[in-house]
Order: C-alpha cells, then structure tokens, then sequence
C-alpha cells in the first residue's frame, strides 16, 4: 500500500531524495501513478500553500517543496504520458503574463499528452502576443490558459480580447483553469470551457473536438 503520508511530508519539508523513493515505492506496491498523482503529491501542495498564508512558510519554501513535487511528477511522466497513441487534436497551452506558476499547468499539459493530444507549451509568463501567434503557427483545436493568481486571471480576458483583435477567435476553442479561475469567470470572459483539474480538461477538450 502506498505511504502517502510519507509522501506528502516529504514534499512539504522539500526532500527530494525522499519523495523519489516514496513516489517508486508507491508505483512498485502497484499503486496507479495517477492515484499517487491525486492523493499524494496535489494535496501536499495545497498544505505549501496554507503554511504560506499562515506565513509558516515564506517564497525559499514554496520553492524547495514545488521542487520535491516535480522530482515525483518526473517518475510518473512516462507513465501518465504512455496512454497517448495517436494524436487526436492539438492544444497551445500556457501561464499567463505575469504568473511564474507553472506545475499545474505541466500536469494539464502532461494529462494531455496522456490522452492522446499533440501539446506546443509555451511555458509560463506568456503574453496574449504570444499565444496569438501560436494559435495563427500552429493552428491547434484549442487554447488552454492557466493562472494561479487574481491578479493575472485577468490576462486570460486580455489574450480573449487578442484572439479577437486578430481575427482568430472563431478559429480555436479557448479554455481556462487554475486555482483561482471559476466557470463564472470562464463566462464573464467569453472563453469556450473552465476545467477545474488537468483529467477535466482532458475530458471537455475530448468532448469538443470535431469527429
Ligand atoms: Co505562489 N501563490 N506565489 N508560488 N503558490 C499561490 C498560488 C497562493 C494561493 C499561495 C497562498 O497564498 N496560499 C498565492 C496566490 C494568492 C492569490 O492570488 N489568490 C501565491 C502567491 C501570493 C505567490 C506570490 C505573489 C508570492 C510573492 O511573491 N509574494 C508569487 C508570485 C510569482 C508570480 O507568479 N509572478 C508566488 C510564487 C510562487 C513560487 C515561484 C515560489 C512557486 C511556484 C513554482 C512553480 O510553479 N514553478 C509557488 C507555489 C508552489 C505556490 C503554491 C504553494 C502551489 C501551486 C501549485 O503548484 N499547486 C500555491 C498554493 C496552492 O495552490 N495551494 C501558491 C499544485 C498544482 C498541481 O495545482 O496549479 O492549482 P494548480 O493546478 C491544478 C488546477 O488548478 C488545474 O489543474 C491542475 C492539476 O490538477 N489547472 C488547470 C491549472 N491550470 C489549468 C489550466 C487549465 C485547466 C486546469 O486549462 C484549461
């Protein structure tokens, strides 16, 4: 059985050796990797976070533990990744202008890659430019953005409002996600789907495409 309590205070305290070993003992136990995913890294992320807001934990900690978690993430990668098969659509996808958060992102852009879609990441800190360009180059079946502060959730408008100036909003399907992002807000802001998690917009993406 896999030791998630184990894991996760591994993550928190940023022993990256730790959460290795623990992330393979889980997998070896037969554990699903999507299962460590789910119950053993996220929610030892959100405890970073609590401890951040009761300033238990400052930026240096934040840091050191978001880099625990992707020493876990690099072990299940090629097996979240195995499922793919052949390409079913093609997604851009980024953190917007401003925002340095990217984990969440990687992890939808790996459970896309898990189901089947070709993925162009533009990484994070992306402006509404950018992902234009990226959409007229590449011409994907959707445009997925990320945001882990209110304050740059308002660059998703922006970059709505850039694929519109330039002619492409009808060309590709927009959608929306991270911690502070809301179906309201999806709304208010003319995007096509709001997924609250990386299997949720496997799933929406999968369900808009064209057959
Ligand atoms: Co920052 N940070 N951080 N941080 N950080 C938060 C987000 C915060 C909630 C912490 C807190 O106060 N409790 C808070 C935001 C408050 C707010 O705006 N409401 C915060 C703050 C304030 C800041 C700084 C401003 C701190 C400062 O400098 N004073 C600063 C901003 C820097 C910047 O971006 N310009 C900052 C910096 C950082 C680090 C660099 C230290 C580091 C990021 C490292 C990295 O990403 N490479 C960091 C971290 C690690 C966090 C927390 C602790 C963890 C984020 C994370 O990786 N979660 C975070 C607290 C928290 O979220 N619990 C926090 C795990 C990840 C798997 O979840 O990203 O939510 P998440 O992704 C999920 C879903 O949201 C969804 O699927 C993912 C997987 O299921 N999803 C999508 C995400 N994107 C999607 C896109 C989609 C669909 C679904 O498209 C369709």
């Amino acid at each position: 059985m896999a030791d998630y309590e184990a894991l996760k205070t591994a993550v928190i305290s940023g022993k990256v050796a730790q959460v290795k070993e623990a992330t393979q003992k889980a997998l070896d136990a037969g554990t699903n990797p999507q299962e460590v995913l789910d119950q053993g890294l996220i929610p030892a992320m959100d405890i970073v976070g609590a401890k951040f807001s009761c300033h238990e934990f400052y930026i240096p900690e934040m840091l050191i533990a978001a880099r625990a978690m992707q020493a876990g993430i690099a072990i299940l990668k090629p097996l979240l990744a195995a499922q793919g098969g052949k390409p079913r659509g093609k997604v851009v996808i980024g953190t917007v202008k401003g925002d340095l958060h990217d984990i969440g992102k990687n992890l939808v852009s790996l459970m896309l890659q898990g189901g089947g879609f070709e993925v162009l990441d533009l990484g994070a800190d992306v402006k509404p430019e950018r992902f234009v360009d990226a959409v007229k180059t590449a011409q994907p079946h959707f445009v997925m953005m990320s945001a882990l502060l209110t304050t740059t959730m308002l660059a998703m408008k922006e970059t709505v409002e850039a694929l519109k100036a330039a002619g492409m909003r009808d060309k590709v399907k927009v959608a929306v996600g991270g911690a502070p992002v809301t179906q309201r807000f999806c709304d208010e802001i003319g995007a096509d789907f709001y997924a609250a998690n990386a299997t949720g917009a496997v799933t929406k993406a999968r369900e808009l495409l064209p057959v």
